[in-house]
């Protein structure tokens, strides 16, 4: 089997770096993780062949040249490109599986400062062409740049799959070394406590996930050991959901108010909710953001002038009932227990939106255009009322919730559509930041919302961090500790709390590594945070342990090694015991490796090397009050 070298995981990297200070230990692998893919297809235009590419606008000349090249002689020229869409795509379909995840590698050059995009194209079931760009680099001078490994995978059920590149103006592109690999293989963390289980007498746990996010198998394992609700990130957002092929044929038959939906990108999310009993959090029907300008237009026309209210609040019903109507027929064993209704009105300082268009500007909002303030909210409330799915409770969704003005402005709207009997509760996003705001501030808000008497559920939840150092994400530790304390001391009114999203490389804040999971799907210092001290955390068995005895009975030995200068938990013996310790021991438990030091690794004292050792360390580390221990007698000198 050919293989592709892959980089090691960032995790790793991280780990390396924020343990040390160098890059020195860049071999620390933190999980049973493949450090090889195999190749799927390569192409380093040495025989001259390009017919696996074709122009994307047609008019492209695509060629050999070895004008300039990166391995060998020779590269891929293309040119004659007329747009800025025009460039080279390599077509996937029947060479690729989908659900699998993958990477592509390719070296790319244009014409000075340029930018180059590298992006995926796929036609979904009712036709529609999606376009997600994956990477962008920009040519900095006239040199070389590469596209290193970037993940993509292909959604279940589309067709026409292709890679492309494009770049700005008309410039010459070049591409090299373009390879196509398996993406590396995590398993998860099976020996851990699950979140949903540890929370379970206080709310429900959720993550938000995209339909490329749960593709690999590690993602979906992930969700299913820590969450029992899933949020779709986007496919059920307006733009995901709204069909305008459909919407112009309904308009064109005299009917231009009732808006047309296909969800068939919300497909993968849901088939995998219904299928392993997930409960669903709906989002989002009404929003300023991810709704097309041309759903607020005549004739559904983007040019159009802006309609009526009295046209926008009929478009507005038929939507509501069409989503509704669209999720119940075709799924009706699943759990829709929530959904966000309306999203993001309200301004830090208590005030609505600027009506216009999102082209302008993406804080303007085509609702405020047409009605002309923050009228409309009340109507989605009553309107999805009307239509949700049993059970299905409805809850008005924002962030900067803990801003004063804003939480004035929530706390009247969400009294007054509660006397109406139209809201059931509150979400608060809760994209927080270690610096901003202070648990203290956030739990002052919570309170204020919990005071309505409503249900309040915490929907988004990540805490950023600029500080990657081993003290920066201590402190996301804490914050999400701190946060975790709040609902739990507020849970009779918490029903549910969701992470937005699974693991650090996936989130949308990714540069500021804001959830609990690393790219390698390992738990974060935050992740122990917030299971520290939980009464139901169950006791922490490792499969290592109960798969094989090989690992603990080396310790088990009756007959005691003399060691000199032992320092539980300095795993790798330089005298210090910091998180190089805890990746050395995550590492060694988890692949169940001879110990180098297995007195100083068993940091519970109990005489077995296993994942609770792991849990002690890391409690150390957080600053709890844990003493680490050794089944050792006290070092002796
Ligand atoms: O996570 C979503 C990201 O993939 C999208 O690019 C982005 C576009 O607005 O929306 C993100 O989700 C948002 C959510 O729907 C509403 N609250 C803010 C979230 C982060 O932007």
């Amino acid at each position: 089997m050919k293989t592709c070298a892959v980089k090691k995981c960032l995790a790793a990297v991280l780990s390396a770096v924020m343990l040390t200070g160098t890059a020195s230990v860049m071999s620390i692998s933190t999980t049973g993780a493949e450090t090889t893919g195999t190749i799927i297809y390569s192409n380093d235009f040495e025989s001259g062949d390009v017919s696996a590419f074709t122009g994307r606008g047609g008019v492209e000349s695509i060629q050999v040249s070895t004008q300039y090249a990166v391995s060998g002689s020779s590269c891929m020229y293309v040119t004659d490109r007329e747009k800025n869409w025009n460039g080279p795509q390599f077509l996937l379909d029947d060479l690729l599986e989908v659900g699998v995840q993958y990477t592509v590698s390719a070296n790319v050059r244009a014409a000075w400062y340029n930018n180059i995009n590298l992006s995926m194209e796929y036609t979904d079931e009712s036709g529609e062409r999606h376009y997600t760009n994956l990477a962008a680099v920009n040519n900095q001078g006239d040199g070389w740049s590469e596209f290193d490994a970037i993940k993509f995978s292909i959604p279940e059920g589309v067709t026409k799959s292709y890679l492309y590149f494009e770049c700005n103006d008309q410039s010459d592109l070049y591409i090299d070394d373009f390879t196509i690999c398996t993406a590396p293989v995590y398993e998860i963390q099976q020996d851990i406590p699950s979140l949903k289980d540890v929370y379970a007498n206080y709310f429900k746990i959720g993550a938000a996930a995209t339909t490329d996010e749960i593709a690999p198998k590690s993602a979906k394992d992930l969700i299913l050991k820590h969450c029992n609700s899933l949020t779709l990130g986007n496919e059920l957002k307006p733009d995901a959901i709204l069909d305008k092929n459909a919407c112009l044929e309904m308009a064109a038959s005299g009917d231009d108010t009732n808006p047309q939906v296909n969800i068939a990108s919300a497909r993968p999310l849901l088939n995998f909710c219904r299928d392993n009993g997930l409960s669903v959090r709906g989002h989002v029907l009404v929003w300023h953001s991810q709704t097309p300008d041309w759903f607020f237009r005549e004739n559904y026309d983007e040019n159009g002038a802006w309609v009526t209210k009295d046209v926008m609040l009929k478009r507005m019903e038929n939507y509501i009932k069409n989503v509704f109507a669209a999720v119940i027929s075709e799924y009706p064993t699943v759990d829709f227990y929530a959904w966000d209704v309306v999203n993001e009105c309200w301004l830090d300082d208590g005030s609505y939106r600027n009506g216009g268009t999102q082209a302008d500007n993406a804080n303007n909002s085509g609702w405020v255009k047409v009605f002309g303030d923050n009228s409309f909210i009340e109507s989605a409330f009553a309107y999805a009322r009307k239509y949700a799915p049993e059970g299905c409770k409805l809850y008005y969704n924002d962030f900067n919730e803990y801003m004063p003005g804003k939480t004035q402005a929530i706390y009247d709207m969400a009294m007054d559509l509660k006397e109406k009997g139209l809201i059931d509760g509150i979400g608060l996003q809760s994209h927080l930041d270690v610096g901003f705001p202070t648990a203290s501030a956030y739990k002052k808000a919570l309170e204020k919302f919990v005071s309505t008497g409503l249900d309040v559920q915490i929907t988004e939840l990540d805490i950023t961090t600029s500080d990657i150092s081993e003290a920066g994400f201590e402190k996301q530790a804490q914050l999400y500790s701190d946060i975790l304390d709040a609902c739990v001391e507020y849970a009779d009114s918490i029903s549910a709390v969701v992470f937005w999203g699974t693991t650090d490389d996936k989130s949308w804040r990714s540069s500021r590594y804001p959830l609990l999971f690393n790219e390698d799907f390992t738990a974060k210092p935050a992740y122990y945070a917030i299971i520290d001290n939980m009464p139901d955390t169950p006791p922490v068995t490792s499969t290592v342990t109960e798969q094989t005895t090989e690992a603990t009975t080396t310790t088990s030995t009756t007959e005691v090694p003399s060691v000199k200068n032992l320092i539980p938990g300095d795993v790798n013996e330089d005298g210090k015991v910091n998180g190089l310790d805890l990746a050395l021991l995550r590492q060694a438990v988890l692949t169940n490796q001879a110990f180098v030091m297995p007195a100083a690794e068993d940091t519970n004292g109990d005489g077995n090397v296993n994942a609770a050792d792991i849990v002690q360390l890391t409690r150390f580390l957080l600053g709890r009050d844990v003493e680490l221990k050794s089944w050792l007698p006290a070092p002796t000198n």
